[in-house]
């Protein structure tokens, strides 16, 4: 039976991600160990305060301009971004626009059908992943398994609730990689070029924000070879830990 959660619940937004993960469990959406990651994401969320702070907007900001000055852009979609900006994925794609690709770490043909399946439902015309018929060099297992006009082929590629080894593995071919991950210590929060330290699921509208105040302007965009992402990491990490000095 479906939980109804009053709007006047103090954690409403939170129960919310809760059901919509646990939903797509249901569904075959998320792996589950996407509920892990899922609860690792809340407690870092839960730390960081629950809303996007400014070193992410700053982040997010650089990512819409890296985004839009992209030839090829793709969005990397697994299963809890599916489950949980599923929709909001659809209106980025549209207002870049930007390819999606379903790729995933616990690949199955199955959940692969069932995500994209998914994402048309939602809005999505066209997503790739059904025919990964190249391989990310030097990443074992069919995880490496991409399209050749979606991920192999990009230049700047969205890959949020990433795995730290495919995340290097993307930067090795050359890719600039902007990832959203809670955990600011994780291997592809400090590997990514842009790393927003957001819950996904603000960080996907505020992108749209963001990218809606730059797209028709003509000024010069070019992020690429300005944004510093270790400067703005050890601006995380000097704000996690003096609020975790101060929670009484
Ligand atoms: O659907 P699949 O098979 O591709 O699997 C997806 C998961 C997420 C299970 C897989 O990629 C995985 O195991 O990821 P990790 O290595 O646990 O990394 C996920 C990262 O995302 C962790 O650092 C979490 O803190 C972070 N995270 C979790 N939920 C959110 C989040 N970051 C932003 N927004 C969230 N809602």
């Amino acid at each position: 039976m479906k939980t109804i959660i009053p709007k006047s619940h103090p954690r409403y937004e939170s129960l919310i991600m809760r059901e919509r993960i646990s939903e797509g469990l249901k569904k075959g959406f998320v792996h589950e160990t996407g509920l892990i990651a899922h609860g690792r994401g809340e407690a870092f969320d839960y730390i960081i305060g629950e809303k996007t702070q400014s070193f992410s907007d700053d982040a997010i900001q650089a990512a819409a301009k890296a985004l839009v000055s992209a030839k090829h852009p793709v969005f990397s979609l697994n299963g809890n971004v599916v489950s949980l900006v599923g929709k909001e994925s659809v209106q980025l794609s549209q207002l870049i626009p930007i390819v999606l690709e379903v790729n995933l770490f616990h690949k199955s043909d199955q959940r692969v059908q069932l995500l994209i399946k998914e994402m048309k439902k939602v809005g999505a015309e066209h997503v790739l992943g059904s025919h990964p018929t190249m391989h990310i060099p030097n990443l074992d297992h069919n995880r490496g398994l991409c399209e050749e006009k979606g991920i192999f082929s990009s230049d700047v590629v969205l890959v949020p609730l990433e795995d730290g080894d495919r995340c290097q593995a993307l930067k090795d071919m050359g890719k600039y990689v902007i990832t959203i991950d809670l955990n600011p210590l994780s291997r592809t929060a400090k590997t990514a070029d842009i790393t927003i330290v957001d819950n996904v699921t603000r960080a996907i509208p505020r992108l749209i924000y963001w990218i809606n105040q730059i797209k028709d302007k003509n000024d010069d965009v070019s992020v690429l070879d300005t944004w510093d992402n270790n400067k703005n990491l050890k601006k995380i990490y000097t704000f996690l830990s003096k609020r975790l000095n101060h929670m009484d």
